[in-house]
């Protein structure tokens, strides 16, 4: 296993609000959680993330708050920054497509692949119609125009998607299209704009998505959900060419000598993905590696590059950005000639997360209706680690699952409290009061001991069996399985009891408590590192106590452990609910 090489995104949040719960549940905690699990096996990986700052999902926000675009956009990375750190979610950077550190470097990757591109005659010059307000006097891409869906007959739809059903909209399509910018009906007007050919790319995009059903050949385990919305998409309907061009000045400047392209930028889903490589480069940079080192990661076949996103950004990335690779490739092979992009090993989505509060219905997360419970808020009262918790064994991993308030508390206090942190501390606890402290001798162990001990082994194997399969609920509920077991253990072998009559019993039994309470360690730790942290120290692990390999090393008798603290807070459901 050492030696694997992996380049994990999770997708750019839009710098146009705030974080919560249900970005995080998306795409955050998991692929923080697999970076931190393929690290304790030992493979070398950089954590990729950063803002997606162009397009009209920004101009329009700063316009309705009459903000500068590049004010809102450098205020909101900010805080989203701030927001992942407070989860314990370690990017190795947190750039930005249009933050002065990185709008530059990411402006010459976009060109660069777009010409790429053109070369390759992937791209058709085209003259359309497209919605024009005249009132504002522009065209309106994307978000620009709202509508009725022509797919679902939601009211929520817009000039790129529809949020009722989650489709790409032509925004030609859209039923009664009203200007968001000036609430007036617009007109249709001549434009020109630069279309891929998926059309032509589709074939070699079926033939590669058709290899990411079998698991064994292809090495991952690619979810349901994200091939019915690419492959099946593709096989039910065909690839429409899909314009790659705005009538915009916000975001990257179309780099063709060309009269025509003249006030156009890219399509900001042409530069965002985009940006998981430059800021790869810049992260090559900061390193003194050099800008040009991020091809070992996206140009190298022994680098697995794996997206972690939401629902909505299926297409974007098992579509349209694996066809923008493809496009600029000189050979014919689906993958695997160096020097050339990469397709993804994986793309990892979850479903969108609902909310419950406490006496009402489930009901969808909107920030306009004020039904969401943000990072910054969730933050200044409690620990990173209970939400983290939360979100991986609720997490919509097949489909749609809600963040119910009472539930989160409930689990918090029954689970995590009483099977994990229980265990941990009745252990201590016993050491400290009549072991000295210290992990006390094996003695001669018996059949309980050793198939608990052999259980703590299945548990290390299970769990990273799941994880490498990106199952973050069925890995966790492993962990808390031994956690459970080892309560049973304790309970069983009742060293509460042993320690009147024979003192040899007791510490056998609660040295095999210590060792159970030492593979717990590394296993928790990918789910929760501040928990994990806190396991380490109280154990007195040494620095490697993260390796994966050495998760069932035994700590020797007479080793001595650290003082016990709380290890999870119970949460008082009023408090929760007064916040
Ligand atoms: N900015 C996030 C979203 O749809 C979108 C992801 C871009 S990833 C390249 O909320
Ligand atoms: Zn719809």
């Amino acid at each position: 296993m050492a030696n694997r090489r992996f380049l994990i995104t999770a997708a750019l949040p839009y710098s146009n609000g705030r974080l919560h719960v249900g970005h995080i549940a998306g795409a955050y905690v998991p692929a923080d959680t697999y970076v931190r699990y393929l690290r304790a096996t030992g493979a070398d990986v950089r954590f990729i993330c950063g803002s997606d700052d162009n397009g009209v999902a920004a101009l329009k926000t700063a316009r309705e708050q009459g903000k500068s675009v590049e004010e809102l956009t450098a205020h909101f990375n900010a805080c989203q920054k701030r927001d992942f750190d407070g989860l314990g979610i370690e990017f190795d950077i947190y750039g930005g497509t249009h933050q002065p550190d990185y709008a530059k470097t990411h402006e010459k990757f976009c060109q660069d692949l777009f010409l790429k591109i053109h070369e390759k005659g992937f791209f058709t010059k085209r003259s359309t119609k497209q919605l024009y307000d005249t009132e504002a006097e522009q065209f309106l891409p994307d978000r620009y125009v709202k509508g009725t869906c022509p797919h679902c007959n939601s009211d929520n739809a817009f000039g790129d998607q529809c949020e009722g059903c989650g489709r790409a909209i032509d925004q030609l399509s859209l039923v009664n299209p009203i200007s968001v910018m000036t609430g007036t009906k617009p007109e249709l007007r001549e434009t020109i704009h630069w279309y891929l050919r998926l059309d032509q790319l589709q074939g070699k995009l079926s033939e590669w998505l058709a290899s990411k059903k079998d698991v064994a050949a292809c090495g991952a385990q690619w979810r349901a959900t994200v091939l019915n919305q690419s492959l099946g998409r593709i096989e039910a309907e065909g690839l429409p060419e899909r314009a790659m061009t705005r009538d915009l000045t916000w975001g990257v400047p179309v780099p063709l000598d060309d009269p025509d392209a003249e006030g156009k930028s890219l399509y900001v889903w042409f530069d965002a993905p985009i940006g998981y490589v430059s800021f790869t480069g810049a992260l090559c940079e900061k390193n003194g590696e050099g800008l040009d080192a991020y091809a070992d990661w996206w140009k190298n076949p022994d680098c697995n590059v794996v997206h972690f996103i939401g629902e909505d950004n299926i297409v974007f990335h098992a579509i349209t950005w694996p066809a923008m690779m493809l496009a600029s490739h000189d050979s014919d092979d689906l993958q695997g000639i160096k020097g050339e992009y990469q397709l993804p090993h994986n793309v990892v989505s979850n479903s969108f997360l609902n909310i419950k509060f406490p006496g009402k219905e489930e009901e969808k997360i909107s920030k306009s209706r004020g039904t969401a419970v943000w990072i910054e808020d969730y933050l200044k009262t409690f620990d990173p680690d209970p939400l983290r918790y939360y979100l991986t064994a609720i997490a919509p991993e097949s489909a749609r699952t809600a963040f119910d308030i009472d539930d989160f508390v409930n689990r918090n206090n029954t689970e995590l409290v009483n099977a994990f942190g229980n265990f941990f501390n009745r252990t201590m606890t016993f050491a400290h009061k009549y072991f000295d402290g210290k992990v006390p001798a094996v003695g001669s162990r018996d059949d309980v001991d050793t198939q608990h001990l052999a259980r703590c082994e299945q548990a290390v194997e299970k769990t990273g069996a799941e994880l490498e399969a990106c199952h973050f609920k069925a890995g966790l509920s492993e962990v808390m399985a031994l956690a459970r077991a080892g309560n049973g253990y304790f309970d069983v072998t009742k060293p509460f009891l042993s320690r009147k009559t024979d003192m040899d019993v007791c510490g056998r039994a609660i040295n095999v408590c210590f060792q159970t309470a030492r593979t717990l360690t590394t296993l928790i730790a990918p789910f929760l590192p501040a928990t994990a942290e806190k396991c380490a120290k109280m154990l007195n692990l040494d620095d490697n106590w993260q390796s994966w390999a050495n998760a069932t090393e035994q700590l020797p008798a007479g080793h001595a452990i650290g003082e016990a603290e709380i290890l999870v807070k119970k949460l008082d459901p009023k408090e929760v609910f007064a916040e």
